[in-house]
């Protein structure tokens, strides 16, 4: 905190997560001048703040890694299938370590503004502390699920017991034992860390506004051999990750799911119900994810296994969700179902008896008034554009980017927006981005970005900035693409449909990370077609 900001640098980069921490790597190899600014006190963006019980990523750690560098991948020893948080942050800080990046990190900042100016062709970015640099790129490296959200429930402020948001953890942690907890939200973070503060807290009331679908995630300790093999083959499995559709290589389905007996199909999702793995789920049928008919036979599978496992009828039909399967993100957990068989948890339905308040002891709902010594908030975030409208961005003419997207987002690539020259955002709306594994969409958008930052210093060009037209047609064909599956029958955070008054467009490219890829590479090598550059 000592050092002084620089006053011009060739790119600011908002945000030290894993797009950030690999973005100023690469910037540094090319010699080019490059700083982050990070909200946090250290480096892992997600993986800093999620710190909840049981918070884990759901896609396995050697696929969930950098792929940059083979020294890395080798050297690096990932201890569970399913790494938890801890593990993964150790891990960012130990790439953090490895490539000295701290050096050119400013922590406990927060980039408030940030201005382009036409006559300098550059940004002027400013921080919370009143500092401020000029720069010829500005990377919002500020991830898409980073701008938490709180419920709009009246009375947030009123009670006086405890209240954790699962993204706001305390680095301490949080003992629940002997307490009475009330947790909100069912999404992964309920659903990962509900089963976890059961076991702590005198009782557990969870209260579920739409039920998750959610797969036992079977985490369990690498084995030497399994490691060693994938690094025998690294090359080769890193290829097919940017192939696939997920980020995560699996055989292409090619049957319908209603072209089978029932008898196959219920063994197929067996085997991907034991698998612990959602891409193997949702990649089962070809169509599942387009054909309503064939996403209820999955929905039906998955109902009867929730049945199965929770004992009491009401409390296992209050857990079955109604939406297609896959068009809310659907969770990997360990043991939450089972949990809904304690005797200290219970389970709310707000769709029957919804809040009405947050009270000084507790939440009212319609029919009952509960007490608490803690709350715990599991709602979410303003997902994909929160963290980048947060920032107060002002492209040509002073154009402020929320009031351009106020129809919801638009952008060329989910990497640059028109009006927004030399700006580019990793992983943004419009890309695969939280469709995949993060991981491999972050390598792809920073290599992306890094390439067309060196063309155009190769060519003696000062700016990028997509075309209108260029935006339109991608705005049109993520859409396009989003209405041909089911995604948009569900009320997901994809939809923007979590946040109140949020425009409701699908968000995320849903094409597949392959397809997209290949479509990135076909417009930089046109010359980054669709994009105007300018001396
Ligand atoms: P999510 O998936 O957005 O889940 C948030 C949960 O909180 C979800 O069940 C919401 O219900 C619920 N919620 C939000 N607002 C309210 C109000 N006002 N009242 C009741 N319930 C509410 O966030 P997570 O942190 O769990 O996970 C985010 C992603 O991280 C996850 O998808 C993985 O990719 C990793 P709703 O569904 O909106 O009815």
């Amino acid at each position: 905190a000592s050092r002084a900001v620089p006053s011009s640098v060739d790119v600011v980069v908002v945000g030290a997560g894993f797009s950030g921490m690999y973005l100023l790597h690469k910037l540094r190899e090319m010699n080019l001048s490059a700083i982050a600014f990070e909200a946090g006190t250290d480096v892992g963006g997600t993986w800093y703040w999620n710190r909840y019980p049981g918070a884990r990523v759901d896609v396995e750690s050697l696929a969930y890694s950098y792929s940059f560098s083979e020294d890395l991948e080798q050297e690096y020893e990932w201890q569970e299938r399913y790494p938890t948080q801890p593990e993964i942050l150790r891990y960012a800080r130990h790439v953090a370590d490895r490539f000295d990046l701290r050096r050119d990190i400013f922590f406990r900042t927060r980039v408030n503004a940030a201005a382009y100016d036409e006559q300098g062709r550059t940004w002027r970015v400013r921080t919370e502390h009143g500092d401020a640099v000029t720069a010829r790129f500005l990377v919002m490296a500020t991830g898409c699920l980073s701008a938490s959200k709180l419920p709009e429930i009246p009375g947030l402020d009123r009670f006086a017991g405890a209240t954790y948001h699962t993204a706001h953890w305390p680095h301490e942690g949080v003992d629940f034992t002997g307490l009475r907890v009330g947790i909100i939200g069912t999404g992964s973070s309920g659903v990962q860390s509900i089963p976890v503060i059961a076991e702590q807290a005198a009782q557990l009331t969870v209260f579920q506004r739409t039920p998750a679908y959610s797969l036992p995630a079977r985490n369990r300790s690498l084995r030497p051999d399994e490691v060693a093999a994938m690094k025998a083959n690294y090359r080769a499995f890193r290829q097919a990750q940017k192939e696939s559709g997920f980020g995560v290589p699996t055989p292409i389905p090619t049957k319908s799911a209603l072209e089978v007996s029932d008898e196959e199909r219920d063994a197929t999702f067996e085997r991907a119900w034991e698998s612990g793995s959602l891409v193997n789920l949702l990649t089962a049928y070809a169509d599942l994810s387009i054909d309503q008919a064939a996403n209820d036979t999955a929905k039906r599978f998955i109902h009867r296994k929730i049945h199965q496992i929770v004992e009491d009828p009401r409390t296992a039909a209050d857990l079955c969700p109604e939406y297609p399967v896959g068009t809310k993100r659907p969770c990997l957990d360990t043991g939450y179902y089972e949990t809904y068989n304690r005797e200290n948890v219970h389970l709310v339905n707000l769709r029957r008896t919804p809040i009405v308040e947050i009270t000084e002891r507790g939440i009212r709902t319609s029919d009952q008034a509960y007490e608490f010594d803690v709350i715990v908030y599991a709602t979410g975030f303003d997902a994909m554009t929160g963290a980048l409208t947060s920032v107060d961005i002002r492209g040509r003419g002073g154009a402020p980017l929320d009031e351009a997207w106020s129809a919801g987002p638009r952008t060329y690539l989910g990497i640059s927006s028109a009006g927004y020259p030399n700006l580019f955002m990793i992983t943004g709306p419009g890309s695969p981005s939280v469709l995949s594994n993060m991981v491999v969409s972050i390598e792809q958008h920073v290599d992306w970005v890094t390439d067309a930052i060196a063309y155009l210093d190769h060519q003696g060009l000062t700016t990028i900035e997509p075309t209108q037209e260029a935006e339109d047609a991608w705005v049109d064909h993520v859409n396009l693409i989003a209405d041909a599956t089911l995604y948009p029958k569900a009320n997901s955070w994809y939809m923007g449909a979590n946040v109140p008054g949020k425009p409701q467009v699908f968000m995320p490219y849903a094409g597949g990370v392959g397809e997209y890829r290949k479509t990135c590479d076909e417009i930089a090598a046109q010359g980054y077609k669709g994009f105007a550059l300018s001396v």
